[in-house]
Formats: structure tokens, sequence, C-alpha cells
């Protein structure tokens, strides 16, 4: 092999290396916390996220107006919350205003179930409004 093949063969690592690392920090996931009081995840009947303990997450969350809303325009909330004694994560509360936001975001380092509630009395079915969240070791 003469010094140039190996030249474009460490290349093409470094560059499949970059990929994959850029690829494994941007893990986002678009979220519609929709019209009708429910969150929703492309291609879930029923939404979910799995997140690994401690990874950075970005999350795309587009809200869209229910009957009701808070006075200074926040549609919903998203609050996450630990399944097992009910309390919120630290950081993991926002309130949403109409159209598409996104937050970057570090998983809980403590693997377990936990809950994704909504935060504004958004119609009747507000109570209905939220989702599973796994985080996994
Ligand atoms: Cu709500």
């Amino acid at each position: 092999m003469n010094n140039l093949s190996r030249f474009v063969i460490a290349c093409a690592t470094y560059i499949v290396m970059a990929a994959g690392l850029a690829c494994a920090q941007d893990h986002v996931i678009e979220i519609i916390a929709d019209k009708d009081s429910r969150y929703k995840i492309a291609g879930q009947s029923k939404p979910e996220i799995a997140l690994k303990a401690g990874e950075q997450v970005t999350l795309r969350i587009t809200a869209n107006k229910g009957k009701t809303g808070n006075r200074d325009g926040t549609v919903h909330g998203f609050t996450l919350l630990r399944a097992g004694n009910r309390t919120k994560v630290p950081g993991w509360s926002f309130a949403l205003l109409p159209g598409t936001q996104e937050f970057h975001l570090i998983a809980p380092s403590e693997p377990g179930d936990y809950w994704v509630v909504c935060t504004v009395i958004c119609s009747e079915d507000h109570e209905g409004m939220n989702m599973k969240l796994v985080v996994v070791p």
C-alpha cells in the first residue's frame, strides 16, 4: 500500500467516525402537542419516548391550540415527572406557545419510567394529555 492510499483510507475512516459521532449527538424527537389535547409522534399509534440515560436529545415540539389556553398565550405544557413519586425532573418543564420550538436537553441519568404531562388546561380532555417516557441504561 502506498502512502497516498494510506492517507485516503485514514481520511475516509475519520469522516465515517465524525459522521457517526455527529449522529450520536443529534437525537431529534419530533412531537406534536395537538389541538385535541394529545401528544403525538409520527409513526407511533401511541406516543412514547425512549432515551438513553444522560444522552443529549433535541425535542422539536409543535403545539397546536386546543379549545382553551392560558392568558399568556401558552397553549400546552410539557413537564416530565418521575413515574414513581410524580416529582418533577429539573430542567424538563416547558410552556408551549403555538408553533414549533426546539429544546436541547440531557436525558435523566436515572433509568426508569417517566411521564410527560400537560400543565395548561387546554380543553376538557386536558387530564388525558400525557405520554410515557422510558430511560434505559
Ligand atoms: Cu393540556
